[in-house]
């Protein structure tokens, strides 16, 4: 008899994956065809075979999925059943030019909590003034517009410590660009991250550390914390003007107030959005950021 048993991909690649079984095992699992291939995060059920392998019968339907696209607004999804995105940036590499707002963008349309991440934060400030660092100078009106911004250091002052609260009880994923300290975080937090990258080091280790696929890691104190492979530029899928515009929070209470229900809240007549940039309500920054993303995402 086959033993069926539920399971949360810890990681998947093409045609098999690693699957975290809800008794404690691990097993290697095959997909196939009829099933289709899992992503990082979600729930499966899995039959076992002899040994440690097993097979993918189900996936589970998903609470959500987060995905990214490319130049060509193609997406690919990056994990399944989130509950909350960390975004990391760091002084080096500096973030690009409206990278964090794609990032909350996303986020939103998935209506899960964003937390904004500095790490490297031991590092000073270069002082060049350029977009990225602008970004850095921001942090605390990203904080007056809502977002939980913290600060942390894989090297030194203030450590980890102000991330912690925040990770219990949810499964959670660090996003953003290469290098800015991602797996660092991950190997700061877990204190015994050997044993559970001892089967995936395998696959995985490549010379170089940067990520190159998703992994999913248990929590000490319950929940998860997945590790993404970075990104120079986080790509948005086609999107329209209203799903863009409800990617900026502080837009919302003044959207649906416009004189045209289609207001794209550019040079439209009677836009209560331009009204509010121009009574101080919106900041100039994140408006000029929403324009430059519309007019990129609609060319
Ligand atoms: N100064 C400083 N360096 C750090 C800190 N955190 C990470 N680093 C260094 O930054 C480099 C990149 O770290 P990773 O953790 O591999 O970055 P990553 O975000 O996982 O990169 P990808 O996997 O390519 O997306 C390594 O050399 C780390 O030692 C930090 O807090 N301060
Ligand atoms: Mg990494
Ligand atoms: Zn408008």
């Amino acid at each position: 008899m086959t033993e069926v048993i539920e399971g949360r991909v810890r990681v998947s690649y093409g045609s098999h994956g690693i699957i975290q079984l809800r008794d404690g095992r691990q097993v290697t699992v095959k997909y196939r065809r009829q099933v289709g291939r899992p992503f990082c995060g979600d729930e499966v059920s899995v039959s076992l075979l002899q040994g440690s392998e097993g097979v993918v019968t189900e996936i589970h339907p998903r609470k959500n999925q987060f995905v990214r696209a490319d130049a060509q607004q193609r997406t690919s999804t990056v994990a399944a059943n989130l509950d909350q995105v960390l975004i990391v940036i760091s002084p080096r590499p500096l973030p690009s030019r409206d990278l964090v707002e794609r990032y909350l963008l996303a986020v939103h349309s998935l209506d899960i909590e964003p937390v904004i991440v500095l790490n490297k934060a031991e590092l000073p400030i270069s002082g060049d003034s350029s977009a990225g660092e602008e970004v850095i100078n921001r942090l605390d009106e990203y904080r007056e517009l809502g977002y939980p911004v913290i600060r942390t250091s894989c090297k030194g002052h203030p450590g980890i410590e102000g991330l912690l609260p925040l990770l219990s009880n949810k499964t959670s994923i660090l996003v953003g660009q290469s290098g800015v300290g991602k797996s660092s975080l991950v190997r700061q937090i877990l204190p015994d991250l050997d044993i559970q990258t001892g089967a995936l080091s395998h696959s995985t280790g490549k010379g170089r550390h940067t990520t190159t696929t998703t992994i999913l890691y248990d929590l000490p104190e319950n929940g998860s914390l997945l590790d993404s492979p970075g990104v120079w530029e986080y790509g948005l899928w086609k999107l329209g003007p209203e799903e863009i515009a409800r990617g900026f929070i502080e837009f919302r209470p003044f959207s649906g107030h416009c004189r045209f229900n289609d207001c794209r809240h550019t040079s439209e007549p009677g836009c209560a959005i331009k009204k509010a940039l121009e009574a101080g309500h919106i900041r100039a920054w994140r408006y000029a950021a929403y324009t430059r993303i519309l007019a990129q995402n609609n060319a």
